[in-house]
């Protein structure tokens, strides 16, 4: 018999909805299951959030008092979808009632909140997940088995980019994700921190950046209420207006630990580009390149390709490539952002039922917010800036 695990999921919001939907489908996909995810109690900020959410995602019970709900001995595990600023208080009170804990990204606002929470969960011995989804997409874990298996040989560079439209308007409303007090940064702690991830699993760990940081607009429509709808929400050129205390966009060069070399860039302010998650990586035996808005495909060349066929060419996952026994069976059938957060579902229930610590875990999380902290550092001194605790 399947154990069956306790879920309490804390924010009923947009990734409440895509954490949910993962707990429901998972064993669908994954069978037999690590465990059955049970979607035992959603809180939210009021009792009526938290009933609409329970309702709509089909969880037993709502709250809106969290610090109760981790503490109770029937719940296995915490699951945190809310906005940065509470991370950690939640992640340390359910880490001292032994509960292990799934976190969304980015880890935290500032490095002191990540390492707190790297030491409780390290003290309380659970296991602990940073949500960094896209190293999930079959096709990424596949450029990381060709990594590993040498195919590419000595990696020389990465070239990184997340770009996003849906906050180029600067009619869009100052939502949580523009006010630092909440946030903790902008676009560097939002989305370059998925690249962060990305670099670290493919590559290993930076060790330097040069970065330059912009803010563009300066000032948003204050928002009425309401979840933050990622730029979904109205636009209004003349309610009032607050300031922006965040960045819109980062560029950095890199310096890995190990000698490689690279780049990245992030903006959510890039019109046209809606999910554009990017990486080229170059090694001495051939090159991997990702577009996450074809996340379906990786374009490989190598090497020792034959002379009268070299070049990129494109290989489609499906049951051959990582997480295909539990995904479609054909490829291209079509992986979605819902695919991600189901495998991410798989791996830490896994993880749970084996006792071993997953990757990216609250440590992984901590070196990206060291990460994320030197590149804001860097974009204030403009010169390189080294990464807390880089080897090297
Ligand atoms: O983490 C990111 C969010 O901040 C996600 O990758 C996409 O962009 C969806 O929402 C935002």
């Amino acid at each position: 018999m399947t154990r069956v695990m306790n879920v309490a999921m804390i924010g009923g919001g947009f990734m409440g909805k895509a954490h949910a939907m993962a707990y429901a489908s998972m064993p669908m996909f994954f069978w037999p299951a690590p465990a059955i995810p049970h979607r035992k109690i959603v809180v939210d900020v009021t009792d009526a959030a938290a009933e609409a959410a329970r309702e709509r995602f089909g969880f037993e019970e709502a709250s809106s008092d969290w610090r109760a709900v981790v503490e109770r001995p029937d719940i296995d595990v915490v699951d945190i979808c809310t906005p940065n600023n509470v991370h950690a208080e939640i992640a340390i009170a359910a880490a001292k009632a032994g509960k292990h804990i799934i976190c969304e990204k980015p880890l935290a606002r500032t490095i002191e909140e990540a390492r707190a929470m790297a030491q409780a969960v390290r003290e309380a011995g659970v296991i602990h997940m940073v949500a960094f989804n896209y190293r999930r997409t079959p096709a990424v874990a596949l450029a990381k088995r060709y990594i590993e298996e040498g195919r590419v040989g000595r990696i020389l560079n990465f070239r990184g980019t997340y770009l996003q439209d849906w906050s180029a308007d600067p009619d869009g409303p100052l939502s949580w994700r523009f006010q630092k007090r909440i946030a903790g940064s902008g676009t560097t702690g939002d989305i370059a921190t998925h690249v962060v991830d990305l670099a670290h699993y493919l590559v290993g760990p930076i060790a330097e950046v040069n970065s330059m940081v912009h803010t563009y607009v300066k000032t948003r429509p204050i928002q009425q209420g309401g979840v933050d709808k990622l730029g979904a929400s109205e636009k209004s050129a003349t309610a009032e207006r607050g300031e922006v205390d965040v960045d819109d966009e980062v560029i950095s060069m890199l310096r890995f630990e190990n000698g490689a070399v690279g780049s990245l860039e992030a903006s959510r302010n890039a019109w046209g580009r809606n999910n554009f998650i990017t990486f080229e990586i170059h090694g001495t035996e051939g090159s991997i390149h990702f577009n996450y808005e074809r996340r379906d495909e990786l374009q490989v060349m190598f090497r020792n390709d034959p002379a009268d066929a070299r070049g990129f060419r494109t290989i489609y996952t499906g049951p051959a490539h990582p997480y295909g026994e539990g995904l479609w069976p054909i490829p291209a059938l079509g992986i979605g952002y819902s695919e991600t957060k189901i495998v991410e579902c798989r791996d830490f229930f896994a993880a749970i039922a084996q006792n071993k610590l997953p990757s990216p875990n609250f440590e992984d999380g901590l070196r990206t917010e060291y990460v994320a902290d030197a590149l804001l550092r860097s974009g204030e001194t403009g010169h390189w800036e080294r990464v807390e605790g880089a080897a090297g």
